[in-house]
């Protein structure tokens, strides 16, 4: 096999996969559930099914293909930036049928192309990056329909096995692991499909610091709330406060009280399990619950450096086990399950620092601003990333159980607004190491 014939495989592969996720989620629900909002904050599922083959007929056969668009009339209705997700379900959108086959349409016109595909004759094509940009686009919304699936109310529809159980050292892990001071190389320049805002390659100084070993757990989440940290200020930021106070925040999203707390996950309710990574916080949560602990959010330097920094080799990896793609026994991703492992899973999966689970089970909230890496360039639609960097969005690493590992590498930035909790957000706490003796 050549080269070119290995790329179309696993292109092939890739887009398969995220086809038969989004078959899935939108086969389980009836149709009156895909044409339904079941939150504001989230868009019809039927709106995902047509928009994931809009920007696919857009990017894979329009652009490389050159072929004439098929329906012109639909693109205004899933340009994301035209319509917010709350004004979706009054445009005129495709119905069920219709969406799936346009998107089965575009799939097989795709497939006729990338059988004949020379990769690399275009700065698009190169090492596959737009076949594999598209596979990752239906990947990330596979994941907003996961989250609409956890929005929608009714019986549950979804199930998967359970995580395995924690493994026989993980009540034993230090609390805390330390990441040595230095530069590191943070982004990269090589890896091939990277989106435009992991790039490029920059080397970093991070002063020493100490990170938990595993994501904050709920039994540790439910101490800040039974000490308090609800109702007190000092913990919160002045506008984590407001935010706070305007939202009446008093638990993580989908946590109620039934005299212990009971979390609703997927339409079945049990109680919190202790041992598992808090999810559903927002960042205002986050932020104040590493003051309560008298820590802070790692920045999103820190948080890389300690997921892809290898102190023997000096050089940054992929991932924190190092370069092979993510596996069942390496990270908790993809949707096999549809909680987070328990604290202190995967030990195969850790950095050299010993921190656990890094990549998978719940996006961490880091303290950072999604901002460019000096000598970012905008590749290849602006909309993607640069036109959401500023102050008003917080950066997110690592993916969650519901995110694809196609989507999903030790320099992947998430981002989202610091009051967002329908995301499967969690987070670890971090503190300076300046006082560590040499
Ligand atoms: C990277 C998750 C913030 O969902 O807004 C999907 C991904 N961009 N379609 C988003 C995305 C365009 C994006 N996030
Ligand atoms: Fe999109």
């Amino acid at each position: 096999m050549t080269e070119n014939d290995t790329l179309r495989e696993r292109i092939a592969a890739e887009l398969a996969a995220a086809r038969d996720r989004t078959t899935l989620l939108t086969t389980i629900v009836d149709e009156a559930d895909l044409v339904r909002q079941h939150s504001p904050l989230m868009s019809p599922l039927v709106w995902d099914l047509a928009h994931v083959a809009n920007q696919e007929e857009l990017w894979l056969l329009r652009e490389v293909g050159g072929r004439i668009p098929m329906h012109p009339e639909i693109d205004p209705l899933y340009d994301a930036f035209e319509h917010p997700r709350a004004k979706r379900p009054s445009l005129p959108l495709l119905q069920p049928d219709e969406a799936r086959s346009y998107g089965h349409e575009v799939r097989g016109r795709v497939m006729d192309l990338l059988e004949r595909a020379q990769f690399g004759r275009t700065q698009l094509t190169d090492g596959g990056f737009v076949f594999g940009m598209i596979a990752q686009h239906e990947q990330q919304h596979d994941e907003t329909m996961l989250a609409t699936h956890q929005l929608r109310a009714g019986a549950a529809v979804l199930s998967a096995p359970p995580p395995p159980p924690a493994p026989a050292d993980a009540a034993a892990l230090p609390a805390e692991v330390y990441v040595p001071g230095g530069p590191f190389t943070m982004g990269t320049s090589t890896e091939p499909w990277a989106l435009d805002n992991e790039r490029p390659a920059h080397v970093v100084d991070v002063p020493a610091f100490y990170l938990d070993t595993t994501p904050v757990t709920n039994a540790a989440y439910a101490e800040f709330i039974a000490d308090g940290g609800y109702d007190d200020p000092r913990w919160w930021t002045a506008e984590g406060w407001a935010h706070r106070q305007r939202a009446g925040l008093r638990a993580p999203l989908f946590w109620r009280w039934e005299g212990e707390w009971v979390r609703v996950s997927f339409g079945i309710a049990n109680p919190i399990v202790p041992n598992e990574p808090v999810l559903h916080v927002c960042w205002y949560e986050a932020d104040a619950y590493a003051r309560w602990a008298g820590r802070r959010l790692p920045s999103e330097a820190e948080w890389e450096k300690a997921a892809r920094y290898d102190p023997v080799s000096g050089r940054s990896r992929r991932y924190p086990w190092g370069e092979e793609t993510p596996s069942p026994s390496l990270a908790n991703l993809g949707q096999r399950h549809l909680a987070p492992a328990p604290a202190g899973s995967y030990p195969a999966g850790a950095a050299p620092s010993g921190a656990r689970q890094l990549i998978g089970d719940v996006w961490e909230w880091t303290s950072s601003d999604f901002l460019p890496y000096p000598g970012f360039v905008a590749w290849p639609y602006k909309e993607y990333s640069e036109v959401f960097f500023g102050p008003e969005y917080k950066v997110l690493r690592g993916g969650a159980f519901g995110v694809s590992p196609v989507a999903c590498r030790g320099t992947f930035r998430n981002w989202d607004y610091p009051i967002r909790r329908q995301i499967f957000a969690g987070f670890r706490t971090a503190r300076p190491a300046a006082e560590r003796a040499l």
